[in-house]
């Protein structure tokens, strides 16, 4: 399915249980009131958008192992799955404003029921794919991946919330961007399932047009699977996105971060995007301002805002 994807679904996920700062549920109605999805419509999209997702409370919901909150973020991810699943057999691109990372259980999950042959690309500080046996900080927002992955399935538990969830993706359909904060567990699983993965030693090493050449190579070597991109805004470097949860120095420059969301664009093959660990209520107002900045720009490069410019399709050059 090649995208003339022009409508766009748009899903707020008003949610911190992954994770221990509250302020990162702000974050969807903040980037709508900065402007990110009129920006979209100036852009030519038709932007559906479904408002903010309402989460069912669980009052006894103990951990789990070291798990935090499983019976609420399971709930609410595979509320979020059957959103997703929806919007994409829709032929919207589903654009999923975070909240915190462990919603991409869901939006991974519905994307992949509506398009079996989905690719992945994680873009992040983090990769995300603790097992929760090995998380050392419980969070959810650090396991996503181990949850869906279908190789790691021997490494997880039955979780109490979890149990609707289906492994739907291979290790091998992964790629990995921007990493550069890593626990002994999750070096060890990208090694043991050789997990195509480009740290910021890569993104150094060879350079983000490289990094990005043969990630898509990797998991989507004819450029025919569907792609989900899940942009965690803490890949960014702190000095443009300041405002995130688990910040970590050293990240992708807005130029490498651009240039990323650019090149997946290019491939007409984005059917879903999450952008999450905005947490508008961290560091100063500067701070939240240049995130919430950083952000919008991403998305727009992700739906194809080209800084070399771009031409709308009917365009003819003004005459006297
Ligand atoms: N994120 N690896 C750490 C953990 O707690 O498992 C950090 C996870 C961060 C997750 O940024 O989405
Ligand atoms: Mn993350
Ligand atoms: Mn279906
Ligand atoms: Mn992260």
């Amino acid at each position: 399915r090649r995208l003339a994807h022009r409508d766009v679904g748009v899903l707020g996920v008003p949610f911190c249980k992954g994770q221990p700062r509250p302020g990162v549920a702000q974050a969807p109605q903040r980037l709508r009131d900065y402007g990110m999805l009129k920006k979209l419509e100036t852009m030519g999209y038709r932007v559906h958008d479904y408002g903010d997702l309402q989460f069912q409370e669980f009052p006894d919901d103990y951990p789990a192992w070291n798990i935090k909150y499983p019976r609420s973020i399971g709930a609410s991810c595979k509320k979020i799955s059957n959103v997703v699943e929806e919007v994409t057999e829709k032929g919207q691109v589903a654009l999923t404003l975070g909240g915190d990372h462990s919603l991409s259980i869901g939006t991974v999950h519905g994307h992949a029921m509506a398009e079996p042959n989905m690719c992945l690309i994680w873009v992040d500080a983090h990769s995300d794919i603790n097992t929760p046996m090995a998380s050392p900080s419980g969070n959810i927002h650090g396991m996503v991946l181990s949850f869906l992955a279908k190789e790691l399935q021997k490494y997880v538990p039955r979780v109490p919330g979890m149990e609707w969830v289906k492994p739907c993706l291979s290790t091998k359909d992964i790629a990995f961007i921007g990493l550069r904060d890593l626990d002994p567990a999750e070096r060890c699983i990208i090694e043991q399932y050789n997990i195509t993965c480009y740290t910021m030693h890569e993104v150094d090493r060879m350079g983000i047009h490289r990094v990005l050449e043969e990630a898509l190579h990797s998991v989507n070597p004819n450029l025919d699977r569907p792609i989900h991109l899940s942009y965690d805004i803490d890949s960014l470097d702190p000095a443009v996105s300041p405002s995130t949860g688990t910040p970590v120095p050293g990240g992708l420059s807005i130029r490498e971060g651009m240039y990323i969301a650019e090149e997946i664009a290019a491939t007409g093959q984005l059917t879903g995007i999450d952008l999450v660990e905005v947490n508008p209520e961290l560091g100063s107002k500067q701070d939240q301002e240049l995130t919430l900045f950083t952000a919008c720009e991403i998305i727009g490069a992700c739906f194809g805002k080209r800084r070399k410019g771009n031409v709308p399709e009917d365009y003819v050059i003004p005459t006297p």
